[in-house]
């Protein structure tokens, strides 16, 4: 199985409803480590520019202003088939389909305030965690 990063963040919501403990003992407890981790908040720029693969989506403006309403928790996680264990652990992006037992399945009761992002492929994981790199954020 290869080591993978991946790049995850604890949306506004779930540092606001106090879900950062839990969110981080479940990625630890599966195994996921902890490579980078940093509380900030993003400009509407930068969650433009994160979220650009889905700029022509009708909820491209309500994401991204969402996003930099308020702090997130971006991480760095590291593991075997790093992206896919957290994608499992997130749940399903419609909160309505997000099993119980997930992250969203547990949490989330709009698909709007789904609590967590996590990259969804080795190319995406990349161009993330390049991202934050690039802007010292992480
Ligand atoms: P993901 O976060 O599970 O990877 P994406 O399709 O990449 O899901 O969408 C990014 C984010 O945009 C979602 O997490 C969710 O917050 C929001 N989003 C996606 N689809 C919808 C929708 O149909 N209505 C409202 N918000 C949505
Ligand atoms: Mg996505």
């Amino acid at each position: 199985m290869p080591i993978e990063q991946t790049l995850s963040m604890i949306k506004p919501d779930g540092v606001a409803r106090g879900l950062i403990g839990d969110v981080i003992g479940r990625f630890e407890k599966h195994g996921l480590k902890i490579r980078a981790m940093k509380m900030l908040h993003l400009s509407l720029e930068q969650a433009r520019a994160f979220y650009a693969v889905h700029k022509e989506r009708p909820f491209f403006d309500s994401l991204t202003t969402f996003m930099s309403s308020g702090p997130i928790v971006a991480m760095i996680l590291e593991g075997n088939n790093a992206i896919q264990v957290n994608r499992d652990l997130m749940g399903a992006t419609d909160y309505r389909k997000a099993a119980p037992g997930t992250i969203r399945g547990d949490f989330a009761q709009q698909t709007g305030r789904n609590i967590i992002h996590g990259s969804d492929s080795p190319e995406s994981a990349k161009r993330e965690i390049e991202l934050f790199r690039a802007q010292g954020k992480l």
